[in-house]
This record gives C-alpha cells, sequence and structure tokens, in this order.
C-alpha cells in the first residue's frame, strides 16, 4: 500500500527547471558550447557541477577549464539562477499542486522532498511551501546523483517508509531512473517519449490527481 509521495521540485512543484535551462545556456554561449533540446533535457535533476561537466563536454572543452575555472562558471550560473528565483511568489507554483498538496495532506500520506537542488529551501520559501516539507533530502550528503537510486531512497527513509509504500514524482528521464532504481512506483509529468519508463504518466501537473493516480495504478 502506498502510504507517501517524493517530490522533486524544479519542473514538478515549480517551474524553475526553465530558470535552471536559461543561466546554463548563457554558459553554454559564453564557453562557446553547442545548446540543444537534447542537451536541456538531459540536464533535469542532474547536480550543478555534473550539468556543468555534460556542457562542456558537449563542446568537448571539458579538458580546456581548471577546476577553479569550473567552479568559476558553475558560480555565475548560479548567481544568474538566483536571480531569477528571486522574483519568484507562489504564483509560480505549477498548476494544481497546491491542491494536490492538499488532498495527498489530508488523506494521511506522508511527504518528502528529493530535489538535487542546493537551493530548494529557498525556493520552497519564495513559493510559500515551506510547512508541508518538513522532511528534505540534503543534497550535499548524497554520494551519488540522479539516476541513482540514493536521493529517492533516502527520501523515503526521511518518512520512514519502504521504498515500495511510496511513489515517486519527476519531470526528468534520470529522475524517474532515479525512483524505479530505488523500487517505488515513479510517476513522470511531462513528454511521455521522454518519460517513457515511468510506471504513470501526466502530461502536465494539472492532470495530476489522487483519483487519476489510482485509475492508472488499477
Ligand atoms: C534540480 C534541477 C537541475 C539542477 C539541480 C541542482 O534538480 O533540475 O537542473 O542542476 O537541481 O540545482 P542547484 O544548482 O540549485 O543546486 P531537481 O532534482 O530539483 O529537479
Ligand atoms: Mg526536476
Amino acid at each position: 500500500d502506498i502510504k507517501g509521495f517524493v517530490f522533486d521540485l524544479d519542473g514538478v512543484i515549480t517551474d524553475t527547471s526553465v530558470f535552471h535551462s536559461q543561466a546554463w545556456h548563457q554558459v553554454a554561449d559564453k564557453v562557446g558550447a553547442p545548446w540543444s533540446k537534447e542537451l536541456e533535457d538531459g540536464l533535469k535533476g542532474i547536480s550543478r557541477m555534473d550539468s556543468l561537466e555534460m556542457i562542456l563536454k558537449a563542446g568537448n572543452l571539458s579538458d580546456q577549464y581548471t577546476e577553479d575555472q569550473k567552479i568559476a562558471l558553475a558560480t555565475e550560473k548560479n548567481t544568474n539562477y538566483l536571480k531569477l528565483v528571486d522574483q519568484m511568489t507562489p504564483d509560480n507554483i505549477l498548476p494544481g499542486i497546491k491542491d494536490f498538496l492538499d488532498d495527498i495532506q489530508s488523506h494521511g500520506y506522508l511527504l518528502s522532498l528529493a530535489s538535487a537542488s542546493k537551493n530548494a529551501p529557498k525556493v520552497l520559501e519564495k513559493l510559500q511551501l515551506t510547512t508541508y516539507f518538513p522532511k528534505i533530502v540534503d543534497p550535499k550528503t548524497l554520494s551519488k546523483g540522479k539516476p541513482d537510486p540514493e536521493i529517492y531512497l533516502k527520501g523515503a527513509e526521511l518518512i520512514n517508509l519502504k521504498p515500495e509504500q511510496c511513489i515517486g514524482v519527476e519531470d526528468a528521464g534520470a529522475g524517474v531512473e532515479s525512483i524505479n532504481a530505488a523500487g517505488e512506483t515513479s510517476i513522470g509529468i511531462g513528454d511521455k517519449q521522454i518519460l517513457k519508463d515511468a510506471d504513470i504518466n501526466f502530461e502536465d501537473t494539472g492532470e495530476m490527481t489522487l483519483t487519476n493516480i489510482q485509475k492508472q495504478m488499477a
């Protein structure tokens, strides 16, 4: 029986995935790496330094930068990203998410957050959703990022549930892989082509309701 939900943040609860993409696109242009839809999708859910590495690799530039220069590029991306986050309000919560959180909470399901983002607490604060997520996986404690199962396993552990008692919710291919490898039920939100490995698919967050989930699990 399902007893809890482990949520991704960027691209599921809020539209920050667009901000991440925008800020990375600037970095790609700066270093002269090619930007593509595939790269943009592939970066979703991937940690900051791993994302930079993917961008540099796309331009065969990985060995052109020292470790310090890479850290400087990642820091610059984060500064640009945080400027966008600073303008966020509860209006940036994706459609239906607030109602869904209220609904699962009133049905007694437990909740945790499995975001790769070090900025997750700040984003939740901007959205005024902090009280829904007393349990947040700290990405600093992870030895491996998505698609490794570690982050979703920790998400279940934080609410004292077994993985099979949890549903993980994701917008990224790497995230769905992580949920599946953890042994949780996966919901993929967005392009069904990219999220083909998800147990349950929804085109957008507005379709994600307990009733619709039960229908797809039956
Ligand atoms: C998010 C985004 C990624 C981002 C990562 C790290 O993951 O999807 O694009 O690179 O966090 O974020 P930061 O640089 O803020 O620490 P998730 O897991 O929330 O989708
Ligand atoms: Mg995401």
